[in-house]
């Protein structure tokens, strides 16, 4: 059975503090309503990248308490401070995520070796598994498949989140490693990445379109290409709409159509303006109504 996950975004006051109380509302509407299979938590949807230490910790925490164990989670803990990810994957550990993830560390160009020795450096002192977290198009790290092969080694290494248009390496990568969890991270090419035998999904966007993307994956299991294609198609309408408003203030906006309290985004990530708001309005109204 192929497993859909939302990645979890982070309610934000005005002020850049966390809402804990919306944060919790969109947990228990991905798990009440969307009925995911799991929970990303502290992506780049969830906004990671722009929170402090103490905000991490206070969203993994938040995540854990309001999901119990009714899904799966998986805590992406990677960070350029290495100390910091070390810290974050017990920490998770502790509070009894059953897996963690860590993104490509980014920014200063490092050598594969270097690469190596961060993801095996989080897993050395945690009993959990590790998914590597790649997504080249906001690092800037690709990985070859005898690099994923290299990490693998590891035995605490145990999938991909593939953030990645290219198709050719997925297919050279999911038949090298039949047994490895590869997860599909572009949710406008899912089908696709279905096709080449994805183990499930994770996004943004199924904080709001996960029972469209379910269905999908259901017509795919059961042979039905043509309706595979026409959920898609569906799917890549609202996607295109919700990319053309600003994606990630625009995921809260609608959320708050649909009667939960988003929040805002975290400066500086784009604050809602009023064509904004009125473009979620229509994007409520013309695909998800
Ligand atoms: C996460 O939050 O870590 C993710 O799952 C990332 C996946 C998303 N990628 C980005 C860059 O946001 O869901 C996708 C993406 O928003 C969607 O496919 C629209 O492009």
């Amino acid at each position: 059975m192929k497993k859909l996950y939302s990645a979890l975004m982070t309610a934000f006051n005005d002020d850049g503090s966390i809402n804990e109380a919306g944060t919790r509302e969109m947990i228990r509407y991905n798990i009440d309503v969307n009925k995911v299979d799991g929970l990303y938590v502290g992506g780049s949807t969830g906004e990671n990248f722009n929170m402090s230490h103490e905000q991490k910790e206070q969203v993994f925490k938040i995540a854990i308490d309001e999901a119990k164990n009714d899904v799966d989670l998986i805590a992406q803990v990677g960070s350029l401070d290495l100390n910091e990810s070390k810290y974050l994957a017990k920490f998770v550990t502790d509070l009894g995520y059953p897996h963690i993830s860590a993104v490509t560390p980014f920014y200063y160009n490092y050598t594969f070796e270097q690469i190596k020795d961060y993801y095996n450096e989080i897993v050395k002192d945690v009993d959990n598994e590790l998914i590597i977290y790649s997504i080249p198009v906001l690092t800037g790290v690709s990985l070859s498949l005898d690099q994923f092969a290299e990490l693998f080694e590891n035995p605490k290494i145990i999938g991909i989140k593939y953030t990645n248009a290219d198709f050719f390496l997925l297919e050279r990568v999911r038949n090298r490693f039949p047994d490895k969890l590869i997860l599909s991270g572009f949710d406008e090419m899912l089908l696709p990445a279905l096709a080449l035998g994805v183990d499930g999904a994770i996004g943004s966007t199924y904080n709001l379109n996960a029972k469209r993307a379910k269905a999908e994956m259901n017509a795919f299991d059961a042979g039905d290409i043509d309706k595979a294609r026409q959920l898609q198609k569906d799917s890549n309408d609202l996607i295109s709409a919700l990319i053309a408003n600003d994606i990630y203030p625009s995921l809260k906006l609608v959320f708050k159509e649909l009667g939960v309290n988003a929040g805002v985004t975290k400066k500086p990530m784009a604050q809602p303006t009023s064509e904004m708001i009125a473009g979620a309005k229509k994007i409520y109204n013309d695909y998800l109504k």
